[in-house]
């Protein structure tokens, strides 16, 4: 598959919108990818088919995580919007045939993070957090921190989404810290703060 015809089969199960979201993601994970040298194939694909599942019926993706073995359960007693990466990363890999383990932990990972992600995860999750249709105040002081430090603004988003969050009185998924507490514990050992 390429980049190309993954932002076709997005196109074809988005509204407008939402498909133009992730065109600037794709090109902005793309613009990562050189910079961190990462592979442009496997980011550019993950990228085009973060969101798959995003305007897919509520009940339809509560009936994939129920019937996957690999979807963990407890999603159903959290956010429905945390259901579209981990139902998609299944989506993309019963529909076409993706295998491939990097774009499929990027697809499943990208909303919440989760400890372990790999370079072509934490791409995507930022370049969706960065993306220049981005609004919110504090998308300057990642995009700054995205040139410098993969990890440090990955940490930055995640710590960026916790307080939200918080401010919004929703629960927090444990991936979301769990990742936010590796990052920074990897950052503080490499002498940083
Ligand atoms: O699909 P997008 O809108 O492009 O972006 P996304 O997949 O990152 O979804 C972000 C939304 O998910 C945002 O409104 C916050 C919400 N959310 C709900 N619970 C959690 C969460 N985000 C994180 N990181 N962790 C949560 O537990
Ligand atoms: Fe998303
Ligand atoms: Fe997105």
């Amino acid at each position: 598959m390429e980049v190309d015809y993954a932002l076709q089969k997005s196109k074809a199960v988005l509204p407008t919108k939402r498909y133009e979201h992730v065109e600037r993601v794709t090109e902005t994970a793309l613009n990562l990818a050189d910079q961190y040298q990462a592979d442009r194939y496997t980011v550019g694909i993950a990228a085009a088919l973060h969101d798959y599942a995003k305007h897919m019926d509520k009940s339809l993706l509560e009936h994939w995580i129920k019937t996957s073995v690999d979807i963990p359960k407890d999603l159903i007693h959290y956010h429905h919007e945390l259901w579209h990466g981990p139902v998609g990363a299944k989506m993309i890999q019963h529909w076409f045939m993706i295998e491939n383990k990097d774009i499929l932990n990027a697809v499943r990972s990208h909303t919440t993070g989760r400890a372990g992600m790999g370079l072509v995860e934490k791409i995507v999750f930022l370049a969706d957090y960065i993306e220049p249709g981005r609004q919110f105040d504090a998308v300057f002081e990642a995009r700054n921190l995205a040139e410098q430090d993969l990890d440090r603004a990955c940490q930055y988003a995640l710590k960026q989404s916790i307080l939200f969050l918080i401010d919004k009185k929703q629960p927090i998924y444990p991936d979301t810290f769990q990742a936010y507490n590796e990052l920074t514990q990897l950052i503080k050992k490499d002498g940083g703060n």
